[in-house]
This record gives structure tokens, C-alpha cells and sequence, in this order.
């Protein structure tokens, strides 16, 4: 089952102390208003503090059937057993990250540009993730932004399904997904800091 993914309203949270009501409730409410899949990125490094936030998300997400992802590491993946991992073009090599977690879950990468996107080895890579598409607060440290003209570009490339992020609110949502090129979109801040995260995520369906 772990490769058959609905990544339309993908949620990639936040650290805990920037999701509103914390992040095991926030992903609560966010899931009732209709995310499809949950990436668990924190800012946590300390493993027990790590383990502390995840396992109740897994526990939770299960029971809904929502897929979680571990962003970046494989390690913690592999030990909770995730549904699938995402790591970036600095992280762990996609045929190492393949190798650790079996053939069946997935594996997700981030892609900047065409060139990057043109190296996507599909035997090993489920997904795609492509951004930043707008500018975002979120990642102090993401490349340049791609706008519409970047994203047009370098998701038509893509030789998989393709997940938009960066700087995504309803608009932006729209419009990316006006292209017809997304299997979905993740959004980080317009979920976990929002006022009413199920309304926010209805909002990007
Ligand atoms: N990767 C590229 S942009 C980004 C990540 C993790 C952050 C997106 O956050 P937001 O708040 O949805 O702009």
C-alpha cells in the first residue's frame, strides 16, 4: 500500500513551539480539514525529544490512514517504521536512503532547478518535491525562489509526481494547481500557524 500516496494537501510541519495548538493537535485539526499526507520536519536534534513528537503523530495518523513521511532522517524513519522519507539534495544520497528503507516505502526529494530535476533517478525516487515556488519564511536557508515562470519550467520536466512548495496560501495554491503539472502541494506556515487549521487546509483542497 505504501507507494499508493494522495499527496494533494500534503502538511510538512513546523517546529511544535511554532504550531499554534502544538504539533500533535494542529495536525489533528489539519487532518479533519483534509490534509492527505504528513511530513514530520522538526528542529528537533535530540533523538528522545524526537521520538517523544513523532511516535504520538504515528500513532494518530495511523489510525486515520494518513501516510507520515520523515524528513531527512533515514535513521528514524527506519526505526518507527514511517510510511516514507524526504531528503533534500544535501542529505543522505537517494541510493543509500533506497537502500535503508526497502523497496516498498517512499522516498521523496527535493528539487530547485532543472538540472536537479533532470537528475532525478526514478528507479529510486517516488517524488518529487520542487521550490522554494514563492518566496517562504519558513527556510531561512532554500534556494531562490522559482515564481510561476521557474515552476512551469522545471515541474514540466518532471519524469514523477511532482508536490509544489514554498510560500503557498489559497491564491498561490490555485494557481499552482491551475497549471495541471502538481500532484499536490505542501505548505508549511499557512497550516501550522494558522487560526483554525482544518479551515486553512479546507482552503487549499
Ligand atoms: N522546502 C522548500 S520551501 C520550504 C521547504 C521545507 C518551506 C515552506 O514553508 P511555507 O511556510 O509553506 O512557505
Amino acid at each position: 500500500m505504501k507507494k499508493d500516496i494522495n499527496y494533494h494537501l500534503y502538511l510538512v510541519t513546523d517546529a511544535p513551539e511554532k504550531c499554534r495548538y502544538g504539533l500533535l493537535e494542529t495536525v489533528r485539526r489539519a487532518v479533519q480539514g483534509g490534509v492527505t499526507v504528513v511530513q514530520y520536519r522538526s528542529g528537533e536534534t535530540d533523538r528522545s525529544k524526537m521520538l517523544a513528537e513523532v511516535l504520538p503523530l504515528q500513532e494518530y495518523l495511523r489510525s486515520v490512514g494518513v501516510p507520515l513521511i520523515i524528513n531527512n532522517d533515514v535513521a528514524l524513519a527506519v526505526e518507527i517504521g514511517a510510511d516514507g522519507v524526504h531528503v533534500g539534495q544535501g542529505d543522505m544520497p537517494v541510493a543509500e536512503a533506497r537502500q535503508l528503507i526497502g523497496p516498498d516505502k517512499v522516498l521523496g526529494l527535493s528539487v530547485t532547478n532543472a538540472a536537479e530535476m533532470a537528475a532525478v533517478d526514478t528507479a529510486l525516487v517516488d517524488y518529487v518535491g520542487v521550490g522554494p515556488v514563492f518566496p517562504t519564511q519558513t527556510k531561512p536557508d532554500a534556494a531562490q525562489d522559482l515564481g510561476m515562470q521557474g515552476w512551469l519550467e522545471v515541474a514540466g520536466c518532471a519524469p514523477l509526481p511532482v508536490v509544489a512548495i514554498g510560500g503557498l496560501d489559497r491564491v498561490r495554491t490555485d494557481a499552482v494547481r491551475a497549471t495541471g503539472l502538481a500532484a499536490g502541494v505542501a505548505v508549511v506556515s499557512y497550516i501550522c500557524a494558522a487560526e483554525d487549521p482544518a479551515q486553512a487546509a479546507r482552503e487549499l483542497l
